[in-house]
C-alpha cells in the first residue's frame, strides 16, 4: 500500500514538475508520451492496480483516475497557451510584412520564336487568316500523297525523313501538311497561316537542323491568281521587316503540290549595296510559293474547275535568323541562357 501511495506521489511530482519545464510544443508532446502515452507511466501505475486486493483498489483506482484526469488537464492548458503564442507570433510577422520590399528575383522572356510568331499572326489576321495547327506525327498519305508526292517520286529525296517502326508514319517534313487538313476538314473560301515544328534527318550546319519551324499559308477562293500569291506575301515581308520600300523577284521554282511554283527572293532590309547576309547580292532568297495543283484539290474534294488557290511556305527560323541576326541554328535551339537573355 505504502509502495503504491510513494509511487503514485512520485509521478504526480515528477509530471507537474517536467510539464512546467517544457518550453515548446516539442517538449511538451515528449512529456505527454512519456506520462499519458499507451506505454506511459500513469498507464503503468494503473496496470498496478490489477494485482492488489478488491479494498485497496477501490481507494488507488479513484486516485489514479484522478491523477490521469489532472496530468491530461496541465497537458491541454499547457499545449493551449503555446498555440496562442504561436499565433501572436505569425500576426506579429504580418504585421510587419514590408509589400514594398525588394526581393531579388530573375526574369524570363520570351524566345525569340515566340516573338517572330506572334508578329506573324498579327500580321496575317490583319489580312484575315486564320491561325491553323496540324500533327507532328504523320501518314505518308498526308505528308507526301495529298500532295502530289507518290512514291518513288524524286521529291522524296529533298525530305529526308524520320519513319516510325509503325509503317506509313513519320515525322511531318514541312507545314505543307496542314493544308491538306484544311481541304479535307473544311469548305472554301480557306485563308490560313500554319506556323509550327518540321523534321528532316539531315547532317546538321549553321543554317540546318534535325528540327526547324516552317510557316506554311493557304488561300483558297473563286478566281484565286498568281496576283493575290505575290500582293499577299510581299505586303507580308514589307511588315514583319518593318521596311515599306521592300521589293520581291520570282523565279520558277518546282514543288509537286504547286503549279505554277515560285521560289520568292525579298530585297535585302540590311543593306542597299551589298552585305554579308545578302551575300553582296542584295537579294535573299524567303519563300516557296505557287498556286495550289489541281490534282492537291482533288484528293481533298475541292473541285479544280471551280476553286483555285495559292499556298505559299517559308523557313520561320531562317527568317528568325535573319531579323535577329543569328548565325548559327544551334544557338536559337540550344537553352542557353546568355544567349536567350538578349531577347
Ligand atoms: C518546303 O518544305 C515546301 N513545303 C514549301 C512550300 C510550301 C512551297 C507551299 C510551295 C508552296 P523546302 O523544302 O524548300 O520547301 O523548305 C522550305 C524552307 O524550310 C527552306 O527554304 C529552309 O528555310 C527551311 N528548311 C528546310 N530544311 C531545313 C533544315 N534542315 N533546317 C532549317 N531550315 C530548313
Amino acid at each position: 500500500m505504502n509502495n503504491l501511495e510513494e509511487l503514485l506521489h512520485s509521478i504526480t511530482h515528477d509530471y507537474f514538475i517536467e510539464l512546467e519545464k517544457a518550453q515548446t510544443m516539442e517538449q511538451l508532446e515528449l512529456v505527454r508520451v512519456s506520462y499519458l502515452g499507451r506505454q506511459g507511466k500513469i498507464a503503468a501505475l494503473m496496470g498496478l492496480l490489477k494485482n492488489i486486493p478488491a479494498e485497496q483498489k477501490s481507494v488507488f483506482g479513484p486516485l489514479c483516475n484522478k491523477l490521469k484526469q489532472d496530468a491530461l488537464n496541465g497537458y491541454t492548458v499547457k499545449q493551449e497557451t503555446f498555440l496562442n503564442q504561436e499565433i501572436a507570433q505569425q500576426q506579429q510577422r504580418q504585421e510587419h510584412f514590408d509589400v514594398t520590399a525588394y526581393y531579388p528575383h530573375t526574369q524570363g522572356s520570351l524566345h525569340p520564336y515566340t516573338h517572330i510568331i506572334e508578329e506573324i499572326e498579327t500580321i496575317f489576321m490583319s489580312m484575315g487568316f486564320e491561325i491553323a495547327t496540324g500533327p507532328e506525327v504523320e501518314t505518308d498519305s498526308i505528308n507526301f500523297e495529298a500532295l502530289n508526292i507518290p512514291k518513288d517520286h524524286p521529291a522524296r529525296d529533298m525530305h529526308d525523313t524520320f519513319w516510325f517502326d509503325v509503317p506509313h508514319m513519320l515525322l511531318r517534313t514541312h507545314t505543307s501538311t496542314v493544308q491538306v487538313h484544311a481541304m479535307l476538314n473544311k469548305r472554301p473560301p480557306l485563308a490560313l497561316i500554319a506556323p509550327g515544328r518540321c523534321y528532316r534527318h539531315e547532317a546538321t550546319d549553321a543554317s540546318h537542323d534535325i528540327m526547324f519551324m516552317q510557316c506554311e499559308g493557304l488561300l483558297i477562293d473563286k478566281n484565286i491568281s498568281l496576283a493575290h500569291l505575290l500582293s499577299t506575301t510581299k505586303s507580308f515581308l514589307q511588315a514583319i521587316f518593318n521596311k515599306k520600300d521592300l521589293k520581291t523577284r520570282y523565279r520558277p521554282g518546282f514543288f509537286p503540290f504547286v503549279e505554277p511554283g515560285l521560289e520568292i527572293d525579298m530585297s535585302c532590309p540590311f543593306c542597299t549595296h551589298g552585305c554579308s547576309t545578302c551575300k553582296k547580292t542584295g537579294w535573299i532568297e524567303i519563300c516557296g510559293a505557287g498556286l495550289i495543283h489541281p490534282n492537291v484539290l482533288q484528293y481533298c474534294n475541292i473541285d479544280p474547275e471551280h476553286y483555285s488557290g495559292f499556298a505559299f511556305g517559308f523557313g520561320l527560323t531562317r527568317l528568325v535568323m535573319l531579323k535577329y541576326g543569328i548565325n548559327d541554328i544551334r544557338l536559337l535551339h540550344s537553352a542557353e541562357l546568355e544567349f536567350l537573355k538578349q531577347f
